[in-house]
């Protein structure tokens, strides 16, 4: 099976665009959370995954799991721009009956798991890790988190055991933008220091810029950074990255643009 070797920063920019686009038709909230993780999204399906848009089901495939699945246009966007299914069904976004819900669906080609109640991901990926390992087959499984969700207890349960486990086949990553949806991650329950936790629950941990498409390649593609261990990738990000009035600001975990802030945003992406 093959990685699909697409350029990634210019899938990026497609979803970016197509991301604001289902937002503001489905009048949907949690455009700064998607924004935040178009790179990350673009490196994994464009540079590292194994997968066929045509055997979305195919046994080797590698898993990906989105946890914060309240992101899910970017993946969506994603999906449809590789060709799991057709550009022009991103319009049924958040329309009535619509299998492409507003928090990720695995009823939508390509998805895995259906999530949006946080803190299901990475349990999930683990049990898929084993699963991967007791039945000696090669395929890896990547599960991407968000910042604030790591306050559910249940990530930490999985940690303990992905390490304990050995599930070096377990890539996990953080949206570390550092917002949840109403402030910051420091004034609603502390992460730090995190890459210590991790390291601490025995996992293999590396920091990156979480827009440098570059480096994630590298990183993502080399998993696992150490035998034994399962890996651990702390992204920093900037929620709402790509449109200037949306950066780092928790105003557009909830607010839909309207036409003309549509319009201005479509127009940097364009000159990005
Ligand atoms: C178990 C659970 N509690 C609460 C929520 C409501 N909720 C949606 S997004 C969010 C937090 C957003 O911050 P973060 O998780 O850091 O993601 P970001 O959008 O900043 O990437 C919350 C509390 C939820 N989806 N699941």
């Amino acid at each position: 099976m093959n990685i699909l070797n697409i350029d990634s920063r210019d899938l990026a920019r497609r979803m970016r665009a197509q991301a604001l686009q289902m937002v503001h038709r489905a009048k949907a909230s949690h455009i700064g959370s998607a924004l935040s993780i178009c790179d990350i999204v673009a490196v994994l399906y464009g540079q590292v995954l194994r997968l066929d848009p045509k055997q979305p089901n195919a046994p080797q495939r590698d898993r990906f799991i989105l946890s914060k699945g309240h992101a899910c246009v970017a993946v969506y966007a994603a999906l449809a721009e590789i060709g799991f299914f057709p550009v022009d069904d991103l319009l049924e976004y958040g329309q009535d009956h619509s299998v492409l819900m507003n928090h990720i669906s695995h009823k939508v080609a390509g998805v895995e798991f259906s999530t949006g109640s946080l803190g299901h991901g990475l349990p999930f990926g683990t049990g898929k890790a084993l699963a991967a390992k007791r039945s000696k087959q090669d395929w890896r499984t990547f599960v991407l988190l968000s910042d604030g969700e790591l306050g559910e207890g249940s990530n930490w349960e999985a940690l303990m055991f992905a390490a304990h486990h050995q599930l070096d086949n377990l890539v996990a990553i953080v949206d570390y933008n550092k917002l949840q949806s109403l402030t910051t991650v420091d004034k609603t329950l502390r992460v730090e220091p995190l890459a210590d936790k991790f390291r601490a629950f025995g996992w293999a941990v590396r920091e990156v810029d979480g827009h440098d498409h570059a480096s994630m390649t590298d990183l993502l593609g080399t998993a696992p950074w150490e035998g034994g261990k399962p890996s651990f990738l702390v992204a920093h990000t900037t929620k709402g990255k790509g449109v200037s009035f949306m950066e780092n600001s928790v105003d557009w975990h909830y607010k839909s643009p309207s036409p003309e802030q549509l319009e201005q945003a479509l127009k940097e992406l364009s000159h990005a």
